[in-house]
């Protein structure tokens, strides 16, 4: 579907603003009518599938105030080696330090149904608000990547994406997705799986809120929310909270994640 509707694109400006976020005026007379297409339908289809998976939702909150830190730190260094680094290649990285782990959260089930494929890439798909509306690719083999190279790879997605010329390559082969909405806002979320994958997780809008210490002292830190939803046929919950409890602690700690780094 991806594919059919990349070549259809490629000739049909009509999709160029999703439909979904096209304005109404306050005079506006008549109802309007616009018919599915283009992303809009393939986002149908897909949305449709993942119907019959059993969504299992998790959240919990995760502690950035080092990590706001140290990507402080970082950002100019990446500024002055020609990217912009945000927060998400550390997101992408612990995901895929804990998937080395808990590898059933970057599996696929066959057609059939009857066999869980573990998959040997990380390829994770980052959900991005486009010039053509909600597309997802990824980023390949996040495994064997450093953030650096993971940063480089979501600027040259960003770019494309903002281009509107996102090709099928880096579409296709996902098999774990992740959903930065807090960049446009929001806190929990319920994000819903594309299959064949079976997870999938969306980050909440970063904020700086009043908490206490392990020693009792109120103090000022930054938080956001994750809501991870995973296919409750073949993950449990225990594996998910897991899963999560490890990726968070990348993040909480995130010099401990220098340890793993390849
Ligand atoms: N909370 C607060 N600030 C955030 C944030 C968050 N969760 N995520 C990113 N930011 C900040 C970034 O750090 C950056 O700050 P600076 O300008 O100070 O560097 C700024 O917001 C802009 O970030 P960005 O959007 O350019 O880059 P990114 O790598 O963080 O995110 C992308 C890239 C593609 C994930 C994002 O642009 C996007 O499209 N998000 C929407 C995803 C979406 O639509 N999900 C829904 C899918 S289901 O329909």
């Amino acid at each position: 579907d991806v594919l059919k509707f990349i070549e259809k694109h490629k000739s049909d400006s009509s999709t160029s603003l999703p439909s979904c976020s096209l304005p109404f005026s306050t005079n506006q007379t008549e109802d309007k009518i616009l018919p599915l297409k283009g992303l809009q339908k393939v986002m149908f289809k897909t949305m449709q599938a993942s119907l019959s998976i059993p969504h299992f939702g998790y959240c919990d909150e995760v502690d950035v105030t080092d990590l706001t830190q140290l990507r402080k730190d970082l950002k100019e260094l990446c500024k002055e080696r020609g990217v912009k680094l945000s927060f998400m290649p550390f997101f992408l990285k612990a995901a895929s330090m804990a998937l080395l782990k808990y590898p059933i959260l970057n599996s696929t089930l066959d057609a059939q149904q009857t066999n869980v494929i573990f998959k040997k890439s990380h390829n994770i798909g980052v959900a991005m608000d486009t010039k053509d509306g909600l597309l997802v690719p990824n980023i390949k083999e996040v495994q064997l990547k450093s953030i650096f190279e993971i940063c480089e790879e979501l600027n040259r997605l960003h770019e494309l994406g903002m281009k509107g010329k996102i090709g099928p390559t880096d579409m296709l082969g996902t098999t774990f997705t992740i959903s930065n909405i807090g960049s446009i806002g929001g806190t929990y979320a319920h994000p819903v799986i594309s299959p064949p994958q079976v997870a999938i997780g969306a980050l909440g809008k970063i904020q700086t809120v009043p908490r206490y210490d392990s020693d009792g002292n109120l103090v000022k830190v930054n938080i956001f929310n994750v809501s991870w939803s995973a296919d409750h046929r073949i993950i449990d919950g225990a594996t998910m909270a897991r899963f999560s409890n490890l990726w968070k602690s990348h993040l909480e700690n995130p010099f401990s994640m220098i340890l793993d780094l390849k």
